[in-house]
């Protein structure tokens, strides 16, 4: 490009050289600068394509989170954060797995350029979320990873979702793919640490971090099973077992509250119809009776 050329910081040009030819050749042309506009505009809308599907999945989640809030006495979803991979981060995956710098084959062999992480209380929460998410029908799931059940060798627990979700564009749609981490607050404590060691080592972590790291891993594990159990115990001991809580009790949905004319309506609409059917009496008789 030009860098190493005798021309900069006021070199004097070589012999042989045409100092007008060379600026000729560095400075861009109409084309360059047209392709460079596409290029941009392309990758701008392959970026976006991401941060909309992002923006869908976490309404999904949110939708399911204030539902259970609204609704039941506690949510399964804690927490949930979403990150979008950078331009840089995408290219060194690229590199990494041996990937074309090509824009459609980007798209098709990194999937986790959109990135979703839930944060659960209970373990059967997790797979709750799971079914909830993979039974939406604009939902394709390409691929589930269960390592809650088969945990990697280092500890590692985590549900791994990937799915294409269409987003619907001025001209198009497009499917796009988001990769949805699932795990318990537990599980997240432990890998975000155990993010940062691997980091900090370069992947080479020393042997008795990895032991300690394990033992941690499975500790956390025990107090998943014991907080599930004392949930499930909890939850046995209220009055229909259903953590069901009343809509109208819920702070902050005053909004959604029905007029009271219209509560006492419904009541005395649902006492009648549970009231005991009386049969019909005979009509000739009760004319007769009237007319003596
Ligand atoms: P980052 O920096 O979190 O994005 P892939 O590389 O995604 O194509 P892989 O490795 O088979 O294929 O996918 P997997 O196993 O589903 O892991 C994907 C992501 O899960 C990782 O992304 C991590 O975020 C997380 N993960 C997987 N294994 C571990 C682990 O042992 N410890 C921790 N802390 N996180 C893990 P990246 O791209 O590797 O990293």
């Amino acid at each position: 490009m030009g860098i190493d050329s005798g021309t900069e910081h006021g070199t004097e040009p070589g012999p042989g050289t045409d100092p007008e030819a060379e600026a000729d050749q560095a400075a861009p042309t109409r084309g360059d600068l047209a392709e460079l506009r596409e290029l941009t505009t392309e990758l701008t809308r392959f970026m976006l394509a991401y941060k909309f599907a992002t923006d869908e999945m976490m309404t999904k989640i949110n939708i399911l989170k204030e539902e259970f809030a609204s609704i039941h006495d506690y949510s399964p979803i804690e927490h949930v954060n979403s990150r979008l991979k950078t331009p840089e981060g995408i290219l060194k995956k690229a590199v990494r797995k041996g990937c074309p710098l090509v824009l459609d084959d980007i798209r098709a062999q990194i999937q986790d350029i959109a990135g979703i992480r839930i944060t659960c209380s209970f373990i059967s929460d997790t797979y709750r979320i799971l079914d909830m998410l993979t039974s939406q029908l604009d939902v394709t799931v390409l691929e589930v990873k269960d390592y809650i059940a088969a945990p990697k060798p280092n500890g590692y627990k985590s549900l791994h979702l990937i799915v294409d979700i269409p987003v619907f564009l001025s001209d198009r749609v497009d499917e796009v793919t988001v990769e949805i981490q699932i795990r318990t607050v537990a599980m997240d404590f432990w890998a975000s640490l155990e993010h940062k060691i691997y980091y900090k080592y370069h992947g080479a972590v020393p042997v008795d971090l990895v032991g300690d790291l394990k033992q941690a891993a499975d500790a956390a594990n025990r107090l998943d099973l014991k907080m599930e159990g004392l949930h499930d115990q909890v939850l046995a001991m209220e009055p229909d077992g259903s953590g069901e809580t009343h809509l109208l009790e819920i702070a902050g949905l005053s909004q959604l509250a029905l007029p009271e004319g219209l509560l006492a309506a419904i009541g005395r609409a649902r006492a009648a119809e549970s009231a005991p059917v009386t049969e019909p009496e005979d009509e000739d008789e009760t004319e007769a009776e009237a007319t003596g």
